[in-house]
């Protein structure tokens, strides 16, 4: 090689090298740009809130774990370094002959105890905040199947419906990403409180929703419960999260959040009611009478199949506020002398 393709060669590398600088230093800034509801090229944080669970999870992650994992990583890494150099054996020719040392080994007993400890507190505070669904305004029953995801609204009606995702040239035609779209998205109105019961029908599954926080298996025979509360209008993009055979990666979630009005003419437009017929034809009737005493909402009643185990759920629910014992007993004596 002579000594101009030599040079010639050593100013491709170098080029490389800056462009690879420039690259990363261009790509920092996508940290903060974050796209909402779908994953950001070149960025490594999570995803953008967009319901209350998920600005708490923040909250764990970059204020209590990630100071936390830092401080004991700087002190291991410390630790060693302090003991390369100082114990080696040209530093250290005679080492020392004895074992053990009650005082350190209860410090590092003890320490690693108190750390999980603190960290529990958070832990325990997100995990009742999951748990903690307030009463929902909207129920959405998921089914995972291979491999689509079908939607049905027992509340509003509308029958279930098959979510499959959207062909790679049509994804290109409407400017939406590929894999991660849906010919038929779940529609929610924002600023509610969605419920979500997840069920499958052949094999695990799991609805995961990164910009609302939500990671909920969906498992044949049993009806996992959930919830989130958009807190703007968009489009939110999460994926089957669960192994579930050769389409796994082609089953993705798309959840339209949109205004009340157009949640209205959306449901609608499925054929379903605001007003659900079971409610409309309970009328004053025994269906009214033993809403009152279990605070299940009617239109359970009127389900079949997994949704029975789904009205069971909010019946415990209510059970635990405070003020649910009361108002459950109350009805009791007033629909006693009603019935004579
Ligand atoms: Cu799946």
């Amino acid at each position: 090689m002579g000594t101009g393709a030599r040079g010639t060669l050593k100013g491709a590398v170098a080029t490389a090298v800056l462009g690879a600088g420039l690259a990363i230093f261009s790509a920092a800034p996508t940290w903060a740009q974050d796209l909402m509801g779908q994953p950001t090229p070149g960025g490594i944080g999570l995803q953008p809130a967009a319901s209350p669970l998920k600005h708490d999870a923040h909250f764990f992650h970059d204020v209590i774990l990630l100071p936390i994992i830092t401080l004991i990583t700087l002190l291991v890494l410390g630790l060693l370094v302090w003991i390369v150099i100082r114990y080696n054996k040209r530093s250290n020719p005679t080492p020392a002959r004895w074992s053990h040392n009650t005082t350190i080994e209860i410090i590092w007993t003890v320490a690693p105890v108190v750390i999980l400890l603190f960290i529990s507190l958070f832990s325990f505070r997100l995990l009742f905040a999951y748990h903690d669904m307030p009463e929902p305004d909207v129920t959405v029953k998921v089914t995972g199947n291979q491999w689509n995801w079908a939607y049905e609204y027992p509340d509003q009606s509308v029958s279930e419906y098959i979510s499959n995702m959207l062909p790679e040239d049509e994804a290109r035609a409407r400017g939406v990403p590929y894999r991660l779209a849906a010919d038929e998205p779940m529609v929610v109105p924002v600023g509610k409180t969605v419920r979500l019961l997840i069920t499958a029908a052949d094999v695990i599954h799991s609805v995961g929703l990164p910009a609302f926080g939500l990671k909920t298996d969906a498992i044949p025979g049993k009806v996992n419960e959930t919830w989130f509360k958009a807190e703007r209008t968009g489009v939110f993009y999460g994926q089957c999260s669960e192994l579930c055979g050769v389409d796994h990666a082609f089953m993705p979630i798309q959840i339209n959040v949109v205004t009340q009005a157009e949640f209205e003419r959306w449901v609608a437009s499925k054929g379903g009611s605001m007003t659900p017929p079971a409610v409309a034809a309970a009328g004053g009737t025994a269906a009214q009478a033993q809403a009152g005493t279990t605070g299940a909402p009617v239109v359970g009643q009127a389900t079949t199949g997994p949704e029975a185990g789904g009205t069971s759920i909010p019946t415990a629910q209510t059970a635990t506020t405070p003020t649910a014992p009361a108002a459950a007993a109350q009805p009791a004596p007033a629909a006693a002398p009603a019935a004579q």
